[in-house]
């Protein structure tokens, strides 16, 4: 191990700089702000914000993806904002605060825990908090969900969906469709470590799981986003894979091979598994998120998402003996268009966008054809160097709104020492007003200096910079994902 500080934490990247552990549990009222809030703006951005309780006991690149789950709000009511942010209660938390120290071992690597491990669900919940059917779910793709109560946010119970659950994984990215309000999810890992099993799900909009089938995957690849249309299921599969052999003996849990296929699979999405068809793609490629798919009047499906030429993840393409430096790792927003009818099984690929990541499109949009769109990506003429941070090393400091009409991209660049965190989208309760985009800004004064703001973002006008500006009132470590939940929406908890 290398040395440690103060508090027991490696010297390393994933807990130096922005990736300091925080574990700091709190309430902060009345945050000062600058500008108008707009109106439309009332409810809550619920956030996902890893923060490691307990320094690892192992030397483990991948650590940053095992921070403990810890749930932030930032509450927008009545002109006046507040924050809270609170560790998600997991089984695992539990026993490590019980114990004092860490338990579990390497990411996604049960053959590295402590003794005292042995039997304690793994997962950390730590990577999208999930509105739906008036329940507040805390995710992670390697386990099942935790509830958590929106108003306290305590954690309430390890959620199974009332007991109809099978799959002992839930993706951190479900698919709500607008019109329906139905819940499309998946689990892959469904039948146990390094499976190629993956579990369907559809939960309608009462939030009842009304049908869970099960199917094998080419390979137990990482699964970590797919996609909806209006008719159908689409499953991506790139070639990170784990293996059972690997993990007991102690090695990494994934590994990307830059020599084989990635694969579509596409289904009906009340069809049933056996009807999926899997389109090939090409080859060595990886993508962690999608931004939208959707069918077009000739019935073609377009699925588009945020690709790179490798896994993303440096710590994963090291374990793969794959020597492609961080800057130098190329990407784009890529449309893979498939025939769902048609005999082959061909993917025809267009550039539709730079690279980058974090995806955001209206929750109308949903699976349908679109117009906005944003996402985060990089100054390609930078003046200085990314803020390190996140589990990729380096954080996003453009934002940029895409018009998937044709109409020129728009940015929002910011300054040297500043970067995003992913924004949320608020819709706009006048017609034909884009709606607003909600995050969180971190702005680096010094290796181990950070202040940190919330902005308001007029969605079709994001060159003009943020309408309103909110005083974050302590440090706060890089989000993964967030949830806006209006104001109407909280007043139907259940
Ligand atoms: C990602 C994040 C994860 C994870 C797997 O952003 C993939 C991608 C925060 O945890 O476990
Ligand atoms: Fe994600």
């Amino acid at each position: 191990m290398p040395e440690a500080d103060a508090g027991g934490f490696p010297h390393t990247a994933n807990y130096r700089g922005l990736n300091t552990p925080q574990r700091a549990e709190y309430t902060v009222d009345d945050l000062a702000i600058s500008g108008t809030i707009p109106a439309d703006v009332a409810g809550t951005f619920f956030r996902a914000v890893p923060d490691p309780a307990y320094p690892p006991f192992l030397d483990d690149a991948g650590a940053i993806l095992s921070a403990d789950g810890m749930i932030s709000a930032i509450r927008f009511a009545g002109g006046k904002v507040s924050t809270a942010i609170r560790y998600v209660g997991t089984a695992r938390h539990r026993a490590e605060v019980a114990a004092g120290r860490a338990l579990f071992g390497k990411y996604r690597n049960p053959f590295t825990d402590r003794p005292e491990a042995a039997g304690i669900d793994r997962t950390v919940a730590n990577t999208t908090p999930v509105w739906h059917a008036g329940r507040l779910l805390m995710t992670k793709e390697d386990g099942r969900p935790f509830r958590i109560d929106p108003a306290t946010l305590d954690t309430l119970e390890p959620y199974d969906f009332g007991g109809a659950l099978r799959s002992q994984t839930f993706t951190a990215h479900v698919r709500i469709d607008p019109a329906t309000g139905e819940m499309f999810a998946f689990g892959y890992q469904a039948a146990g470590l390094a499976t190629p099993t993956v579990a369907y799900l559809t939960i309608d909009a009462a939030g009842t799981l009304v049908r869970e089938q099960w199917f094998e995957a080419p390979n137990c690849a990482m699964m970590h986003d797919f996609a909806i249309t209006e008719h159908y299921a689409l499953f991506p599969i790139y070639p990170t894979s784990a293996d059972l052999d690997r993990l007991r003996a102690g090695g990494d849990h994934w590994v990307h091979d830059q020599h084989r296929d990635s694969w579509l699979g596409v289904m009906p999405r009340h069809g049933d598994v056996a009807q999926i068809r899997w389109f090939r793609g090409p080859r060595g490629v990886s993508c962690y998120h999608m931004m939208n798919a959707f069918e077009d009047a000739a019935g073609l499906i377009h699925f588009d998402q945020c690709l790179s030429d490798s896994n993303a993840f440096p710590f994963i393409r090291q374990a793969s003996g794959i020597a492609i430096a961080q800057p130098d790792l190329n990407g784009r927003l890529a449309r893979w268009t498939i025939d769902p009818k048609g005999r082959d099984d061909a993917i025809h690929e267009t550039v539709i966008g730079p690279p980058g990541d974090f995806p955001v499109i209206p929750a109308d949009r949903q699976g349908r054809a679109y117009g906005r769109a944003w996402m985060l990506t990089m100054n390609p003429e930078r003046r200085g160097p990314p803020v390190p941070g996140g589990p990729v090393g380096a954080m996003f400091d453009v934002l940029l709104r895409l018009d998937m009409t044709g109409g020129p991209p728009h940015a929002l660049v910011l300054a040297a020492g500043s970067c995003f965190n992913e924004p949320v989208h608020v819709p706009a309760a006048a017609p034909g007003h884009a709606g607003w985009l909600v995050c969180v800004v971190d702005h680096q004064h010094g290796p181990d200096t950070f202040t940190h703001e919330c902005w308001i973002i007029d969605a079709d006008d994001i060159g003009a910079g943020p309408v309103a500006k909110v005083t974050m009132p302590h440090r706060l470590r890089p989000q993964v994902h967030g949830w806006w939940v209006s104001a109407d929406q909280l007043a139907k908890a259940v």
